[in-house]
């Protein structure tokens, strides 16, 4: 039987919008509405958020905080590590923006540097961007960018300085590997929100991307072998979970929300029939944001997904 293993990380500086370090409270408020053990029952711990931060002046304008980011990445990947290399024992990351999701990654593959590693990217966004392309300088929308390895100098629009230079390097290459992931190992899945500079990359390496539109037409079951069976040359695989996957319709607490998303049923289903593989390593919930919410609705949603996940997990033998 699998074991879980919470890790709490209340980090938010890698997104635009304020709240989401209370997504991860708000989960547990929803816990305990729901009179669940869920909290009780697994082993937690906390990796200290880098938040002050916010407080002080940009000093890295295409990588906002990535200093304080890069910090807190490098705890996240070595608590990670020890996690994974436990038998038995699977990660469930609870993050507030989803810029900690570099840290994650960097976990798994130092625990596992030989193995190829896939993930199954469940997000609005592609956050594909580099500190040379991004629009914003916020780093959630570059964590993919930071695990596949990827400049993306084609699409260059900003100069940044060189701090951001040097902590780009340092935020790719934690534990000394460079990728972690390849671009043709990722899984883009409700993908329908991307900015051109993303597009062209996504388009250059071919990269698989799975809509809402084809998963609902296939099936959601369905979708979820056919995601594994594209990752099937994969060793091990990671699944990263962005709330705003979901629609906004069902609820607005995420930072960045993005229409025609897929449902809160179907989001659970999905990773519920993800988490049948026996590849699965680890699970990460980002983006949660309750000060943008009515009556903590994302924060139930996403507590009823991972506790379904929870389940599936510890059934896999
Ligand atoms: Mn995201």
């Amino acid at each position: 039987m699998k074991t879980i293993k919470i890790i709490e990380v209340k980090s938010e500086i890698g997104a635009g919008t304020r709240g989401a370090s209370l997504g991860i409270d708000a989960i547990k408020i929803a816990a305990l509405d729901y009179g669940s053990k869920f909290f009780n029952n697994h082993e937690i711990v906390e990796i200290p958020a880098g938040n002050r931060s916010l407080f002080d002046l940009i000093h890295n304008e295409y990588a906002k905080h990535i200093p304080e980011i890069y910090d807190v990445a490098l705890k996240v990947a070595y608590e990670v590590k020890k996690a994974v290399e436990t038998p038995g024992m699977v990660p469930f990351v609870l993050e507030g923006d989803h810029s900690t999701s570099v840290g994650t990654i960097a976990g798994i593959k130092m625990a596992y540097p030989d193995k190829r590693l896939g993930v199954i990217w469940i997000d609005a966004h592609a956050d594909i961007h580099s500190p040379y392309t991004t629009p914003s300088g916020n780093v959630h929308g570059m964590a993919m960018a930071a695990i596949t390895g990827n400049d993306n100098l084609e699409n260059k629009i900003n100069e940044p300085v060189a701090e951001t230079k040097e902590y780009w390097e340092k935020l790719k290459t934690i534990g000394g590997i460079c990728p972690k992931v390849l671009p043709s190992d990722v899984v883009y899945v409700t993908l329908r929100d991307t900015e051109m500079q993303e597009d062209n990359l996504i388009r250059k390496f071919g990269m698989k991307v799975y809509t809402v539109a084809e998963m609902r037409a296939k099936g959601i079951e369905r979708a979820a072998v056919e995601v594994l069976n594209y990752l099937d040359k994969c060793d091990i695989i990671h699944i990263s979970f962005d709330v705003d996957s979901m629609d906004p319709s069902i609820s607005h607490g995420t930072g960045t929300p993005a229409k025609d998303g897929i449902s809160e049923r179907e989001a659970g289903n999905f990773i519920g029939r993800l988490l049948y593989s026996k590849k699965i390593t680890s699970f990460e919930i980002a983006e949660i944001n309750p000060t943008l919410d009515n009556e903590n609705i994302m924060a139930e949603n996403a507590f009823e997904i991972l506790q379904k996940a929870a389940n599936q997990i510890t059934r896999v033998v």
